[in-house]
């Protein structure tokens, strides 16, 4: 059987490497003719482990190939990105262009799915009626699905294999053929249910996320304002076994949960106060930490501040709706201070300022800033930092470096800094 992915990103390009593996013909489409000149010769533009060389492998013994437009195949799987406008609401745009690009190729039994992160009811008011009008009768011709996309950045090939997958068909015949599709592939188990349902427990589980994180960076502020350890709460209350709460930090990044939440909001904005108040708390998360730095540093002149980690998250590459990006941004509006960088995994076309070694960054620093638990910051060498910063002075947004004062270095983590 042939399959054709639409949209070669974080998702697309795995899946189809993936399918391909299993022994698949894969046709994999995108619109960006670098992204497809680069597939083609076996290289990739997107950092995630293991991927480079299953791409490799997969080009060269031929299974997997790219082109700008699509052809005809017997499942098609659409894995574009969803985007937020100015005013948060959801842009399903390039699903509609995929959509539409691909319904003059389908022929009687093809399966089309829509892996996309999807506001609710867009297979049935948006998907549905694209493929109608091009002459498919839903329940017999084609069958129309939607299986959300479920993995975690930096454990992609894994969990495309291990998570279960939700199907969530037009009509049961469509979710039992799609599900087919992905029971060849996937060792979790395959769930079937109607679009709708899926459609919203995928939304659902970024915004449970996004919620308990609001409740943990509310508690960071709760903590400032009585003088209590907010780490120290949350591990205790957490050892409690029907108690989880997430980790506070600098704010959510990522197109996922500062952006899954607000596709629900759209559709009942009366009845969503709490998902809504929570996204204006995580939202909150880059100020209350630019004013801590400025806290920190208040009896200093013109301060250096070492800023370390740029990524929405950790041992990624990704600075795509990063908090830390809003606060170097907003620190480097400040003339009082002087701002030095460095993450380890950001590429320096996508920084506006230099992106220093550690060393540069620490080198007669007042204060650094951690804004991402990459690897090597849970790691930092304390007498190393002792020795190269002006004041060895380290604000840790994350909790994550494993620095005490007994090197010297002065630590303050958030949540715990009154
Ligand atoms: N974060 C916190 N505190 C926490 C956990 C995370 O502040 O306790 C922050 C992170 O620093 C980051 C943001 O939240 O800025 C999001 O990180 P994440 O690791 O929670 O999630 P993503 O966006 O990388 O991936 C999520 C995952 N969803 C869930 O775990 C429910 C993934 O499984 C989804 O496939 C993905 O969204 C997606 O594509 O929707």
């Amino acid at each position: 059987r042939k399959i054709c992915v639409v949209g070669l990103g974080y998702i697309g390009l795995p899946t189809a490497a993936i399918f391909a593996r299993s022994g698949y013909e894969v046709i994999g489409v995108d619109v960006n003719e670098k992204v497809v000149s680069s597939l083609n010769s076996g290289e990739i533009l997107i950092e995630e482990v293991g991927l480079p060389e299953l791409v490799k492998e997969v080009v060269k013994n031929g299974k997997l190939k790219a082109s700008v437009t699509p052809e005809e195949a017997d499942v098609f799987i659409i894995a574009v990105p969803t985007p937020i406008h100015e005013d948060h609401s959801a842009n399903v745009d390039y699903v509609v262009q995929a959509s539409k690009t691909i319904a003059p190729l389908l022929k009687k039994g093809d399966v089309v799915i829509v892996e996309s992160t999807i506001p609710p009811r867009t297979i049935d008011d948006v998907v549905a009626p694209i493929l109608k009008e091009a002459g498919y009768n839903l329940e017999d011709d084609v069958y129309l699905a939607h299986c959300p996309e479920r993995v975690l950045p930096g454990r992609i090939l894994i969990e495309l294999i291990e998570n279960t997958r939700i199907v969530g068909g037009i009509n049961p015949e469509a979710s039992k053929r799609a599900g087919d599709v992905y029971r060849a592939v996937v060792e979790g188990q395959v769930i079937e249910t109607e679009a709708l349902t899926a459609e919203m427990s995928k939304l659902m589980e970024n915004t449970f996320r996004d919620v308990n994180i609001a409740l943990a960076n509310e508690l960071v502020k709760i903590a400032r304002r009585i003088g209590v350890n907010a780490h120290d709460v949350i591990e205790l209350a957490n050892m409690h076994p029907r108690v989880n709460i997430h980790q506070p930090g600098p704010g959510v990044g990522g197109h996922c949960l500062a952006v899954d939440p607000y596709f629900i909001i759209e559709k009942a904005v009366e009845e969503s106060p709490l998902i809504q108040q929570s996204r204006k708390i995580n939202n909150s998360m880059p100020h209350f930490v630019v004013n801590e730095v400025n806290y920190l540093v208040s009896e200093l002149e013109k301060p250096k501040v070492a800023v370390l980690g740029l990524t929405y998250k950790g041992n990624i590459d990704d600075v795509r709706e990063s908090p830390a990006m809003e606060i170097l941004n907003d620190l480097l509006s400040n003339d009082r201070l002087d701002i030095a960088v460095h993450d380890p995994y950001v590429q320096q076309e996508k920084l506006k300022v230099p992106n220093l070694s550690l060393e540069d960054a620490l080198k007669d620093a007042d204060l650094a800033v951690i804004l991402t638990d990459h690897n090597q910051f849970k790691q930092l060498d304390g007498s190393k930092v002792a020795s190269l910063m002006k004041h060895p002075v380290v604000f840790d947004t994350k909790n994550c470096c494993s620095l005490d004062s007994s090197a010297g270095v002065n630590v303050y983590k958030i949540g715990n800094l009154s």
